[in-house]
């Protein structure tokens, strides 16, 4: 018989050594670490045993958009595999949004929920999506002190946030989050959709040209008063419920689902508003302010499931490096692609650890807020980093993911191998919740608002205080120095910020790897 070539495997997440040492490093002293990782072993188990095939099939079997009923009514269903339905019923029995907000686990609930994203989303065929949304949904409901004077309106959203948070499928909501219009991705500003007062209740009116999971029950929007002034600080936040009492949809039409590079099971579709009753949340015109208390846990979830992908795509590489051979040995042998394969890791490395500092401080914010406590420095690093993990992680990974791909050689070209797929779904990551040159801006709006990078060079200071190596603390001086240049060279000049914007970005998140690899070790 010809030659077969074994096929390459992902081994069982939860026992990599990355992830051991990962545990040890967040979850060190905490008091529910030994729940959280028997919860995370039986999960990484699950995983191999159960849910990856349902994210395969998922992924196998888009969501079909039907606009007519068989007597040409306008219905609007969106067919969704039964593997996307199960994978939304597992997300609320694992307690995949529940998690964040326990009220019993305020000291590491976080860490455990974003430790069980990182294994689960590589499987998920991008349910991490509205798993996202829907968690950015709830966290903007438990911050927002906005709807205190309307007890209505409270009562609406409190309903909403335990549909959320819920661990029974059958109870469990996930949430959209419409902000993208035709006339702007980025430049939310620009938004046309308008917001009309009929009687006691506003009705939306436009077009959404994005919605990702559409399936969702709710969601939050922006459009803009009637009469509102231009420009972003016209807009307003919403609240919408997407289905009526009969389950239909509320007076919206979806126009098409999009046909996009990846994220092939995921339904995200360009919806018409045609008077969709809508309750305003917050104050008019401070619409894109409170909806930043969403995109900002969004943008720690890109991080996060960028990380995942990007452990799942080396996983393999060196399962095949293990069983391919080239040239009379295996490929792991030969010197050169061991060396690839090691420098991947050492990236993936890099951007684990910025994203899981990232967590940590959005655990740390968390706890003190339960305790009725804030500290200024945590919410301000918090602030700067978030943008930062998202668009670092996220530019590396699509770099190393096309290298990874090439080390499978032809295989990686080929789309039964499943291969393709990572290359197809890293680039959204770049993408989505703010493109790398948004969210380096976003950097300068954190530096401009609340001087974080006065308070971030403090503490790598007290950090680099710690560092035993020479050559660590030469190349932190290096990179302090390149910073403290572009602050020189940029001065009071907005553009001259902007056009450095980018370097600025890398370079913090490059400072501060420095000091998490030797915290890490
Ligand atoms: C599986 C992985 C999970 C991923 C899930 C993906 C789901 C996909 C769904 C989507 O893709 S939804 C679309 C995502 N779109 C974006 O993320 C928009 C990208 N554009 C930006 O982020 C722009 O920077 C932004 C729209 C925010 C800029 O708008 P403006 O009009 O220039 O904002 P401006 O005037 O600077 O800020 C308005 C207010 O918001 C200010 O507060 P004040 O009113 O108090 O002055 C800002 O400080 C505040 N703000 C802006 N960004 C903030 C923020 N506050 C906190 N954090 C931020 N990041």
């Amino acid at each position: 018989m010809s030659f077969i070539q074994n096929q390459p495997e992902f081994s069982d997440p939860y026992h990599e050594n990355h992830f051991q040492k990962a545990l040890e490093w967040l979850l060190k002293d905490k008091k529910h670490k030994k729940e959280i990782k028997s919860d995370l072993k039986r999960f990484s188990k699950r995983l191999i045993e159960e849910i990856d095939q349902w994210g395969i099939d998922a992924d196998a079997h888009p969501p079909r958009h039907i606009p007519y009923g068989p007597y040409g009514e306008r219905i609007d269903a969106i067919e969704v595999h039964e593997s996307w339905k199960k994978l939304d019923a597992l997300s609320a029995e694992e307690g995949l949004i529940q998690l964040g907000y326990d009220e019993n686990n305020k000291e590491s609930g976080r860490l455990h929920q974003f430790l069980k994203l990182f294994l689960f989303h590589p499987s998920s065929a991008f349910y991490s999506c509205p798993l996202a949304m829907t968690d950015g949904a709830a966290k903007l409901i438990q911050k927002s002190p906005l709807f205190h004077d309307d007890p209505s309106k409270t009562q609406v959203l409190a309903q909403a946030f335990e549909h959320l948070t819920s661990r029974d499928p059958q109870k469990f909501w996930t949430s959209g989050q419409w902000m993208t219009e035709k006339t702007g991705g980025s430049d939310v500003g620009t938004s046309e959709t308008i917001a009309m007062k009929e009687g006691d209740t506003y009705h939306l009116y436009g077009t959404k040209w994005f919605t990702s999971a559409t399936t969702s029950q709710m969601c939050f929007t922006l459009a803009r008063i009637e009469n509102a002034e231009a420009g972003s600080r016209g807009l307003s936040l919403f609240f919408v419920k997407l289905h009526d009492e009969n389950g239909r949809l509320n007076q919206m039409e979806v126009r098409r689902l999009k046909d996009k590079l990846g994220t092939h099971a995921l339904p995200t579709a360009e919806i018409d508003l045609k008077g969709t009753p809508a309750h305003l949340i917050g104050r008019p015109g401070e619409g894109v302010r409170n909806i930043s208390h969403l995109f900002n846990v969004t943008r720690i979830y890109n991080a996060v499931t960028t990380v995942g992908s990007f452990s799942r795509l080396l996983s393999l590489a060196y399962d095949y490096a293990q069983k391919r051979k080239a040239f009379g040995k295996k490929l792991i042998e030969h010197p050169l692609h061991k060396r690839t394969l090691e420098e991947a890791s050492m990236a993936f490395h890099d951007c684990f650890l910025l994203t899981f500092e990232t967590v940590r401080l959005l655990q740390r914010e968390e706890e003190l807020e339960s305790q009725g406590k804030s500290d200024k420095s945590t919410s301000i690093l918090l602030r700067l980093l978030t943008p930062l993990a998202k668009l670092y992680s996220a530019k590396i990974n699509m770099q190393w993911t096309s290298e990874l791909i090439e080390s499978f050689g032809g295989a990686g070209y080929i789309e039964d191998t499943g291969l393709p797929r990572f290359l197809r779904d890293s680039q959204v990551f770049c993408i989505w919740e703010g493109t790398t040159n948004i969210l380096s801006l976003d950097c300068l709006r954190a530096i401009q608002k609340e001087d974080a990078l006065t308070l971030f060079l403090e503490e790598i200071k007290t950090r680099s205080e710690k560092i035993s190596l020479p050559a660590t603390k030469e190349y932190l001086k290096e990179k302090t120095d390149a910073i403290e240049k572009i602050v020189i060279t940029c001065d009071k000049d907005s553009q001259l910020w902007q056009f450095h914007a980018r370097d600025l970005s890398f370079l913090i998140c490059e400072t501060l790897i420095l000091c998490l690899r030797e915290e890490f070790s």
